[in-house]
């Protein structure tokens, strides 16, 4: 009644805004990400008998039974007593190995483990599709770090969403790519992306027409992906990320993650490629700027990011593995 399990976080290259169920937490249209090692949630469930309620232990600290982080955690760990033949309370311990407020989704790694370890514990073995949608449940970006290397969510067709889970692309061998995540401010953001993507999709003009070009994008991505063509890579995702970020300041009122210095590191990620360097930038539900290259550019392109006043940190990270248990 035990398991251990670790994921790792994923950046979208196309991405993700929109649901078209809040309940089943399906997506508008699907979604392409890579899965980056270096970073990971390590999670531990354990069903013990001699508990009243589930508890939820974040980064050595104990969730409050009333706050939000708690209530997703113990919603998700619901679903999967409701798949199994038990009814024990969980104990579950999860600790991220980088840094929260590094915009980096802990929510993806954090769901992926909590998926397996919940299950695996229960003694359910679900196949990598199932645990995939399971995942979603918790949040949707956690449906493609059930994968490592590429993988493209699915939106399907389904109304109970059996068929909206990720699928993998190309493993982490497949493309030695670098990603390199600019931190421009610490601290929370301001609007969550469950929020910001709800209010876009009530009330931006510029919602469908971007969410209506996903499919077309994932297309051109994968190609680029299996051709391992960088440019053509490179074009799709500063699309996506634009244009999922117009649509989100077109909203009413409109939803602007972004700072000064997020700004400032496009130009230079666009002005570094004019003078031949191989990089192309995606930013997320925040002001952070995740900018991706060829492995023998790495150093050249934190030398140019490592020049900007506003950026914080550095972090580095690479294709990862999907998620595994952790042997007992
Ligand atoms: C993505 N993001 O594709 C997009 C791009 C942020 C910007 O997935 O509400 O935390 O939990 O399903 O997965 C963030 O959304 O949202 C996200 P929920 P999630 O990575």
């Amino acid at each position: 009644m035990e398991a251990t399990a670790f994921a790792h976080p994923n950046i979208a290259l196309v991405k993700y805004w929109g649901k078209r169920d809040t309940d089943l937490n399906l997506p508008v249209a699907g979604s392409l990400s890579l899965t980056l090692g270096g970073l990971s949630t390590t999670t531990r469930v354990r069903y013990r008998d001699d508990i009243s309620r589930d508890i939820v232990i974040l980064d050595g600290k104990e969730l409050r039974q009333g706050s939000r982080a708690y209530q997703r955690v113990v919603e998700f760990v619901q679903l999967v007593r409701n798949e199994s033949n038990h009814d024990y309370f969980a104990e579950v311990e999860t600790a991220n190995d980088f840094p929260t407020a590094a915009g980096l989704a802990s929510s993806a790694s954090g769901f992926a483990a909590l998926a397996l370890a919940a299950t695996s514990a229960a003694g359910l073995h679900l196949l990598d599709e199932q645990l995939s949608a399971l995942a979603r449940r918790g949040s949707g970006s956690a449906a493609r770090s059930i994968y490592g290397g590429f993988a493209e969510m699915r939106r399907g067709s389904r109304k109970d969403g059996h068929d909206a889970f990720a699928v993998p692309i190309a493993g982490p061998e497949h493309w030695d790519l670098r990603c390199v995540v600019a931190v421009t401010t610490q601290g929370e953001k301001d609007i969550s992306s469950t929020e910001g993507m709800l209010r876009t999709q009530e009330s931006s003009p510029l919602f469908t027409p971007w969410a209506d070009t996903v499919a077309g994008d994932i297309v051109e991505a994968t190609d680029a992906i299996k051709a391992r063509d960088f440019q053509a890579l490179g074009r799709v995702a500063e699309r996506s990320c634009l244009g999922m970020h117009a649509s989100a300041m077109a909203a009413d009122p409109g939803v602007i993650y972004w700072n000064p210095t997020t700004l400032e590191l496009i130009h230079r990620v666009r002005r570094a490629r004019r003078d031949g360097l191989q990089v192309f930038f995606t930013i997320d539900a925040g002001p952070h700027v995740k900018v991706f290259c060829p492995a023998r550019e790495l150093s050249a392109v934190r030398s140019v990011l490592g020049q900007i006043g506003g950026v914080s940190d550095l972090i580095v990270a690479r294709p990862g593995e999907g998620a595994a248990l952790v042997a007992a």
